[in-house]
């Protein structure tokens, strides 16, 4: 069901100042964009497969504000790229894992997401994605 790790997601003040960091490492920071609906701007560090993803909070009602605000700065959540995201819902719900979205939603890039409730997982939000 899954493929590979996509992406990591990690909450951050400001993409700006987070980003020197990465490209002190020689890596590219790429991608930004704002995902109005979730309230976030995202940017991409490509790592080989897989993908760290900067969140910056747009407003203060950001899930992400909030998680920084009780958390601080720190990993947020991990992607798992899936085939068929739809499936892969419809199979953990029937056994019986907690779900916090039970139909996708939309992603950055382009992708459908969903969230895996932390109850269920060890208290890590687990994000499933499909692209394109
Ligand atoms: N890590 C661990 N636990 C988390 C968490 C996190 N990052 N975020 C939320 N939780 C916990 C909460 O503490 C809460 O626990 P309790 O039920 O015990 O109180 C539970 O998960 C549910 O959280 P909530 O905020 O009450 O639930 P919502 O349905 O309002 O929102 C979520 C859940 C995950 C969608 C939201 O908190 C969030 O993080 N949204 C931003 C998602 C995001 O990163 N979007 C960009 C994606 C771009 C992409 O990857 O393509």
């Amino acid at each position: 069901m899954l493929k590979k790790v996509n992406h990591i997601g990690i909450a951050v003040k400001s993409i700006e100042e987070a980003k020197r960091f990465y490209e002190t490492l020689g890596l590219k920071v790429e991608g930004e964009e704002v995902v109005e609906e979730q309230k976030v701007r995202v940017a991409f560090i490509q790592v080989g497969e897989t993908r760290i993803e900067l969140l910056e909070a747009t407003s203060t009602e950001s899930p992400v504000a909030k998680f920084v605000e009780k958390r601080g700065e720190g990993i947020h959540h991990i992607a798992f790229e899936v085939e068929d995201i739809e499936k892969a819902l419809e199979l953990l719900k029937k056994k019986g894992v907690r779900l916090i979205d039970e139909k996708p939603r939309r992603g950055a890039h382009n992708t459908k997401i969903a969230f895996i409730h932390p109850k269920s997982t060890n208290g890590v939000l687990v994000e499933l994605c499909q692209e394109g």
